[in-house]
């Protein structure tokens, strides 16, 4: 009996579904053994092996192999409250829309920095540059995320302006794309994937928004020579940034994180703080303004939620 080689696509109830390495769709499900030695959190992205019962023909998972990244929600003040939502991410892919709707900083940097606090690579795209007459129109918010150090990939499937870069950096890898409903995350992948065919235009990921229904991520193959995975999820959101602790907020946003050793006190808050670094910078204009204000606005978020428990 041989061990295959397979991906989870989804998983609820116990039941799940993979891809072998040959391509092949099948569902599986936990092989007691494995139960037992507590190896059971298996998530959306595992690569596992599998052995198929001789007598029922049911295929089982008896291993799941060392992860390299975990993309979790990681809850507060527990040590056990982690939980996976997917695994194996080589890159959080942050989709925005040069307008319709508008961007908004915030939410790019806290989708950023959910994506630096899981140690997984983080680029930008902003969509609908046909909306503000081409790539030109979108440079000023490219070029302030360039600064901190993200590629930035300008495209508009209207125009088909920026297809070919982005196509490249998400063949071959599995991605998380995240970002505001509306802003083209479903037209893009089709037109950059053809024969993927996702529902566009939708409302929202409205049956996702309920606060009892959880459901969990989902890994789908793109159809390319280079194979490669996007993860859908609920919404990074549903990540949320717990877990991270307000002092080391700092650490999450790239252009800061080579500065820190600079600041005059080791626990400098990058506020108002006497001889700080990045505050000098954001003076200067060598950092993003709006940036070191994500910054401070996530911090007091942060140290909200510690308060609550
Ligand atoms: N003008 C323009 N509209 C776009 C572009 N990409 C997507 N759209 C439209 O934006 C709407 C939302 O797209 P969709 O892919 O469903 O967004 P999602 O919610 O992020 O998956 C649809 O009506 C698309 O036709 C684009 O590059 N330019
Ligand atoms: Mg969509
Ligand atoms: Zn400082």
């Amino acid at each position: 009996m041989s061990v295959v080689e397979a991906v989870v696509l989804q998983g609820t109830g116990g039941i799940y579904q993979l891809r072998t390495v040959a391509g092949e769709l099948l569902e599986a499900s936990i092989r007691g053994r494995l139960k037992q030695e507590g190896q059971t959190k298996i998530a959306v992205g595992d690569n596992v092996g599998i052995e198929r019962d001789e007598r029922d023909g049911a295929w089982a998972i008896i291993e799941i192999q060392a992860r390299r990244s975990t993309l979790s929600r990681k809850t507060p003040g527990r040590a056990r409250g982690e939980r996976i939502v997917a695994a194996n991410v080589d890159q959080v892919v942050v989709v925005f829309a040069a307008a319709k709707p508008e961007p908004h900083v915030r939410m790019i940097d806290r989708f950023l920095v959910i994506a630096e606090g899981n140690d997984i690579a983080a680029c930008l795209v902003i969509n609908k540059v046909d909306l503000v007459g081409g790539p030109a129109g979108a440079a000023v918010l490219a070029e302030e995320y360039e600064r901190a150090g993200y590629p930035v990939f300008r495209t508009s499937v209207q125009d088909q302006t920026g297809l070919r870069e982005l196509h490249d950096t998400l063949a071959g890898r599995t991605s998380a794309l995240t970002g505001p409903s509306g802003v083209g995350k479903s037209s893009l992948l089709n037109a950059l994937f053809p024969g993927l065919d996702l529902r566009t235009g939708e409302i929202s990921e409205s049956v996702n928004k309920g606060r009892h229904t959880t459901v969990g991520a989902r890994l789908i193959p793109v159809p390319d020579a280079l194979g490669g995975y996007v993860v859908d999820t609920p919404g990074l959101r549903e990540v949320g940034m717990w877990g991270l602790s307000p002092e080391h907020l700092d650490q999450c946003f790239p252009e800061f994180k080579v500065l820190i050793g600079e600041c005059k006190f080791a626990d400098c808050g990058h506020d108002h703080e006497p001889g700080c670094a990045i505050r000098l910078r954001v003076e200067a204009g060598t950092i993003s303004r709006a940036r070191w204000e994500s910054y401070l606005k996530l911090r007091s978020e942060l140290r909200e939620l510690e308060r609550a428990w």
